[in-house]
């Protein structure tokens, strides 16, 4: 007979077993993402987490959120673990007697009252406290979620764009692979490779216990986390001269795209509030900007990662203007710009463009503003890519210096960027389509690194397998931008292979094998989220 085909149902089962999985993880204040691999808060997981949970209790999810920002530090950052007391030591490595947080983070301001890390990880935030908002705007106001979020959320911003701005460009760094999320990402194996690693016996790997070792990143990786981790603490958690946090350093798509992101969405939440929105979506295009200014691989079709620290080269040619040239002044006079350009609007021209954000779940409609860019063109019509007016960060050498050479999930995630130029979103399409991750083709998910890339591994980590929340995000940048077939076609292998694995932490990318931890957070909440 025909195979049982009864979609409804069977997503009426994930539901339940999807809020099973949180359930079982709540831990009365919030979610762990895994109770035997993770058995803490974590910030970006907390985020996604709340982002699902607003369909199973909007107050559980505002409390998810508020009790992460509870943990933030007097200089603005929310921290990358907020531990729980009553569990072990033991439990996970590096736990709070190695961050010291309490007493190492007296300086940036770090709280008393609990024990956290001092690392932070992508800004997703702001978009979950506005979509957690959405939920029940009624408990939402009554309870005054946003309001007291909300100077939490611009105080999170303010330090990762005053603090974190290291290459001087206008875009957030990382200073360790722990803060982008994707661990053990090819993206960082060269300017890991500067970090001499702490020797693996001054440390015990808890994951290890729980994790597979052909999953998880090697000893070798750990002593470079562990080394990169200590000296930041060891400087007092401080950002700039004087610090801790100096051997790596790096500028990614995703993080950045999400911060812009998220300043879309705290623009909503400002004039929920009753202020105006207009400045954070001036600030989230020109973050947009910046990201395609100082990521953009034209002839790739993809953003990548720039290594700040990567050794200086000579330049290629002179740098004619300031570094933020393209950004704020000139005329367009691009002959192969890849789309109506509309700039020089008096107010706010991103408010007009509300449908066709992500943030706000709608449709584009009519022309995206665009601002003049480099590398467009080869996007938008195939053509060669055309050399442009070069104007790299002070410092860092010239363009395309630093650029890391490697394909990964983070250089599609600004696909969700309502503000981006038609040109990029075809060619990140077109990326998500070829070779290098055969969306669609020889895969249905979108894995975490290019298939054909040296380093992919289909089991490894974030050296290939296909995580659930880097899908969420390409698939509502996908529907943001109409690409409707595709979106769908994404959501569906989602929520068939969320289910399919039990929740897993990620999957083989070709055969949809579940690797990782098992009912893992943000795989359920996200499928949930997909679901409504
Ligand atoms: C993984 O990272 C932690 C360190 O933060 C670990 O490996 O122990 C990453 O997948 C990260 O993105 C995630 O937030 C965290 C908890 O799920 O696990």
């Amino acid at each position: 007979s025909a195979p049982a085909c009864d979609p409804p149902r069977a997503h009426g089962a994930l539901h339940a077993a999807a809020a099973r999985v949180l359930a079982d993880s709540w831990t009365g204040r919030s979610t762990v993402p895994s109770r035997g691999l993770y058995p803490h808060q974590w910030s970006w997981d907390s985020a996604f987490i709340a982002v699902g949970l607003r369909h199973l209790s909007p107050l559980r999810a505002q409390t998810e959120l508020e009790t992460l920002l509870a943990a933030q530090w007097a200089d603005g950052r929310i921290p990358h673990i907020v531990f729980n007391p009553s569990v072990p030591l033991g439990a996970y490595f590096p736990s709070p007697d190695f961050w010291r947080s309490s007493t190492a983070g007296r300086a940036p301001g770090a709280p008393a009252a609990v024990e956290t890390s001092g690392l932070v990880q992508p800004p997703v935030h702001a978009l979950a406290a506005w979509l957690v908002h959405c939920a029940d705007p009624r408990l939402s106001r009554a309870r005054g979620f946003l309001a007291r979020v909300h100077p939490r959320l611009a105080a999170w911003h303010r330090y990762l764009l005053h603090h974190r701005d290291l290459g001087g460009g206008g875009l957030a760094a990382v200073v360790h692979p722990w803060e982008q999320g994707m661990d053990n990402s090819p993206c960082w194996d060269v300017p890991l490779a500067r970090v001499a690693p702490a020797p693996a016996r001054s440390f015990r790997r808890a994951d290890l216990d729980h994790g597979s070792p052909e999953d998880r990143p090697t000893d070798l990786d750990y002593g470079r986390y562990v080394r990169l981790a200590a000296d930041y603490r060891d400087g007092g958690y401080r950002d700039g001269p004087g610090g801790g946090a100096g051997a790596f350093a790096v500028e990614d798509p995703a993080f950045n795209a999400l911060l812009a992101a998220s300043e879309h969405a705290l623009a909503r939440i400002a004039r929920e509030l009753g202020a105006a929105g207009t400045a954070r979506h001036a600030r989230a295009e020109r973050l947009t900007a910046a990201l395609v200014e100082r990521l953009w691989d034209p002839a790739r079709g993809i953003f990548l990662c720039r290594d700040l620290r990567a050794p200086a080269q000579a330049p290629e040619r002179p740098v004619p203007g300031p570094a933020a040239g393209l950004r704020v002044s000139g005329p367009v006079t691009r002959g192969h710009a890849s789309g109506p350009v509309t700039r020089g609007h008096a107010s706010d021209p991103v408010d007009r463009g509300h449908a066709s954000d992500p943030v706000a779940g709608g449709h584009p409609s009519g022309p995206v503003p665009e601002r003049p860019v480099p590398g467009t063109g080869a996007g938008s019509h195939g053509s060669a890519p055309v050399p442009e007016r070069q104007v790299p960060g002070p410092g860092t050498g010239p363009p395309g210096a630093g650029l890391v050479p490697e394909l990964s999930v983070s250089g599609l995630v600004p696909l969700l960027l309502p503000g981006l130029p038609p040109g990029i979103v075809a060619a990140l399409v077109r990326t998500l389509r070829g070779p290098h991750f055969a969306l669609g083709g020889a895969t249905r998910l979108v894995a975490s690194y290019d298939l054909i890339g040296e380093s992919f591994d289909p089991h490894r980590y974030w050296r290939g397998p296909a995580w659930f929340n880097t899908n969420w995000l390409v698939e509502r940048g996908l529907r943001a931008h109409g690409e409707r077939e595709s979106a769908d076609a994404l959501r569906e292998a989602v929520l068939h292979t969320a289910g399919a694995t039990g929740f897993a932490e990620y999957a083989d990318p070709y055969t949809g094998e579940a690797r990782g931890a098992p009912g893992f957070g943000w795989t359920a909440a996200l499928a949930l989220d997909l679901l409504h």
